[in-house]
């Protein structure tokens, strides 16, 4: 048990947690990323519902969507965590799990500030049916992104995050990594995203994504359709040819936009403290 508040000395056990040899590609880094993607993602800026605040997806309503299957084996590598530091509230030990893992891997230093709490409003429950469907293109990424505050030079530096980790045919139904050192945090999605010709493949299951034999390192790569919609849509692709060619520009990009991303739907006062939340309410909700 650290001191509350502490958030050093949870960084550091996040960080302790990461190398995991049996574990997809021996890192808990990229689920890890993902968690905290998800778990802030449902936000809407017209209604002021979702994001990370309240840490809902402990819950069937919103941890039983079918976009979030997987994100069991990231809560469950942070059990030891919060067991060990247990003042801290999942809200902020997933988004902050997310800020050190891509640190860890190489990634940028990220802004990132406590003081979520896990206490859920039920009126302020996300409905299903927030996060983005691979499947879909240029459109549907607008209408989800749009709606909690991105524009599109945002869009695609998120999207940046295809750097790591993969698809798992029991989970999303799409299979395989979009590079091939999927724990190293770099922009070569967006380089490869250029370079590579990219053809549609329709999986055992029916679903469609698109792949290219990697000759370097034999292996095959895959891209979602929504990714392929990025170097398709013109608006989109300037970015993606800005973060092909610079990478430092990237990690800018992608540095300020993840720590807006895991604040989505939270105010602070000048001090940092959360002025929108029942602090008092702190604890779990049944
Ligand atoms: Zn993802 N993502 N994502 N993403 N994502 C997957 C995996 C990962 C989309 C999507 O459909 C999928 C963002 C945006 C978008 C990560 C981070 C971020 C998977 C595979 C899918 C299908 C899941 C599986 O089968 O395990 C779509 C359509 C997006 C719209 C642009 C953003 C934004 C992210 C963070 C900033 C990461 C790290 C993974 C890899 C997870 C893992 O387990 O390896």
């Amino acid at each position: 048990m650290s001191k509350k508040g502490d958030f050093e000395a949870v960084r550091k056990d996040i960080a302790e947690l990461m190398h995991q040899p049996e574990y997809d590609d021996g890192s808990a880094g990229p689920v890890l990323v993902r968690l905290a993607w998800h778990s802030a993602g449902t936000f809407d800026a017209e209604t002021d519902t979702g994001g990370s605040n309240g840490a809902g997806m402990r819950y069937e309503a919103e941890g039983g969507d079918p976009a979030n299957a997987g994100l069991q084996h990231a809560r469950v590598f942070l059990e030891p965590v919060k067991d060990k530091h247990s003042w801290i509230t999942y809200a902020d030990l997933w988004t902050l799990a997310g800020v050190v893992a891509i640190k860890e891997m190489g990634g940028p230093t990220i802004a990132w500030k406590g003081g979520r709490t896990d206490y859920v409003d039920d009126s302020k429950l996300p409905p299903r049916g927030r996060l983005p469907d691979g499947a879909k293109g240029a459109d549907h990424l607008r209408w989800i992104f749009y709606r909690m505050g991105f524009n599109d030079q945002e869009i695609v530096a998120l999207s940046g995050a295809h750097n790591l980790g993969r698809c798992h045919s029991d989970r999303s139904g799409f299979e395989g990594a979009w590079v091939n050192n999927p724990t190293q945090f770099s922009n070569q999605y967006f380089r490869l995203l250029l370079s590579l010709q990219w053809r549609k493949k329709t999986l055992k299951s029916g679903i469609e994504q698109f792949v290219n034999f990697d000759e370097d390192s034999e292996t095959e790569l895959m891209m979602l359709p929504t990714d392929i919609a990025l170097t398709q849509d013109k608006s989109f692709r300037k970015y993606v040819e800005l973060y092909a060619r610079d990478k430092e520009r990237f990690f800018e990009d992608f540095s300020r936009v993840f720590a807006k991303l895991v604040e989505l739907g939270i105010q602070r006062d000048a001090d940092g403290n959360i002025t929108n939340t029942d602090n008092e309410k702190g604890g779990y909700h049944a």
